[in-house]
């Protein structure tokens, strides 16, 4: 079939809105209906040339809600009319990953989601006759995209797509990284840094938690205000803290914090994120993507002295399982999804939405189809 999308042929370049041509489900796969996609600095991140795993021409987007249509052979989770979010981390219930119980990162289809194609290791969609690269497994930046079955989470119909699209990657990924990463306690001093579309909500995850402090660090001053209607307690920019921001931080904890996180992808802030946690307990957890070749860095004696490193991605989450639960608690209201989503544009817009996130203009932009 002939599918609206947007292509990145280059790096660093504008995406391309076009016609691309997309093959039908095989065995195990769905085609989705793409309603509506967030932009994630993750996809950013892929387009500016910086990710090891880059490919072009792709189609990029990770972070999508639809409607499935079809289905292919051997399908039996969901069926036509069944309302979908994306998985960039499946949940196939059965790799050694799945059963361990220690990881949300199944592997079921890992090698072939990170060389842009599906799990028979071709790619569904084309221009002109030459393959597109798929990307994260999902490629939401397309009006419809097919997906393997382990990479949709079924969800309730009743929620609005152009919302709980961002629980495909951002709201997961940052109330996650609070509750089964870090498994943040009541009472519990946070430290988190950068408060854009994934800070925001580790952020509410903390206020959640019952965390006392929450401190909220960034060098955009205009952070400030929604990240107080989000529950910090305290605002620190950077660029206004005379001396060293570490022992600032400290000492704004009192003692340092018990948790922090990093949502940036800048490996010198993940440092003062580490540095600024308490010593003989304190976590931190990279969330944030830094690019290729660049490289974290600290003394020994900071881990020798308590201080735990840690890392995740979706926010520890299993799509399938833990997806229809936080689509449950927006729509119960125990969590706020609107106000991150400072914009909606078209798909023909879609390069905006990268402006506005460089700019800091933006938490988040949906795009709908
Ligand atoms: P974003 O652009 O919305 O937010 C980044 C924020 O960091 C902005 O508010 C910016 O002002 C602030 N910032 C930049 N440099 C800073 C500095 N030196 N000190 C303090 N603040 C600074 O991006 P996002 O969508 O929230 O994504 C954040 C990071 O998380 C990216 O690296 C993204 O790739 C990554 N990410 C990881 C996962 C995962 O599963 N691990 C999931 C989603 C996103
Ligand atoms: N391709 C990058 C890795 C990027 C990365 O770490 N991705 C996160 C999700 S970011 C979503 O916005 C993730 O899930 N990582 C686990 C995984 O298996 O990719 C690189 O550096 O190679
Ligand atoms: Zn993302």
């Amino acid at each position: 079939m002939q599918v609206k999308a947007a292509v990145a042929y280059q790096a660093a370049q504008p995406l391309t809105i076009e016609t691309v041509e997309l093959a039908g489900p095989r065995t195990g796969e769905v085609l989705v209906e793409i309603k509506a996609t967030g932009v994630c600095h993750t996809d950013a991140y892929t387009l500016s040339g910086a990710d090891p795993e880059g490919l072009f021409p792709a189609i990029l987007g990770h972070e999508g809600a639809g409607i499935v249509v079809e289905v292919g052979p051997g399908v039996t989770s969901v069926r036509p009319g069944d309302h979908v979010i994306p998985l960039y981390t499946p949940e196939c219930r059965q790799c050694e990953y799945c059963l361990s119980r220690k990881t949300n990162l199944c592997q079921a289809i890992r090698t072939t989601q990170g060389r842009g194609v599906m799990p028979d290791g071709t790619s569904r969609f084309s221009v002109a006759g030459e393959p597109v690269f798929h990307y994260m497994g999902t490629s939401t930046f397309a009006h419809y995209t097919v997906l393997p079955e382990i990479a949709v989470a079924k969800i309730r119909e009743d929620a609005p797509f152009e919302k709980v699209c961002y629980i495909g990657c951002g709201v997961t990924t940052g109330i996650g990284a609070v509750i089964n990463t870090a498994r943040v306690e009541p009472g519990a001093n946070v430290v988190v840094f950068g408060l854009g579309g994934i800070g925001l909500n580790v952020v509410q995850g903390a206020r959640l938690a019952g965390a006392d402090i929450i401190v909220g660090v960034d060098i955009n001053p205009a952070r400030r205000e929604l990240a107080e209607r989000f529950g910090i307690t305290h605002f620190v920019n950077p660029k206004e803290v005379e001396g060293d921001l570490v022992p600032y931080l400290v000492n704004l904890t009192k003692g340092g914090a018990d948790y922090s996180f990093e949502c940036i992808g800048n490996v010198d802030v993940m440092r003062q994120a580490l540095e600024c946690c308490h010593k003989g307990w304190g976590v931190s957890v990279i969330i944030g993507v830094a690019g290729a070749g660049q490289e974290i860095r600290t003394r020994p004696f900071q881990l020798v002295t308590g201080r735990v490193w840690k890392g995740s991605a979706f926010g520890g989450a299993r799509g399938r399982t833990d997806v229809p639960k936080i689509v449950d608690w927006y729509m119960e209201g125990k969590i706020n999804i609107d106000d991150l989503i400072t914009h909606v544009l078209p798909l023909s817009e879609i390069n905006r939405a990268f402006e506005l996130m460089h700019a800091g203009q933006s938490i988040r932009t949906v795009i709908t189809f």
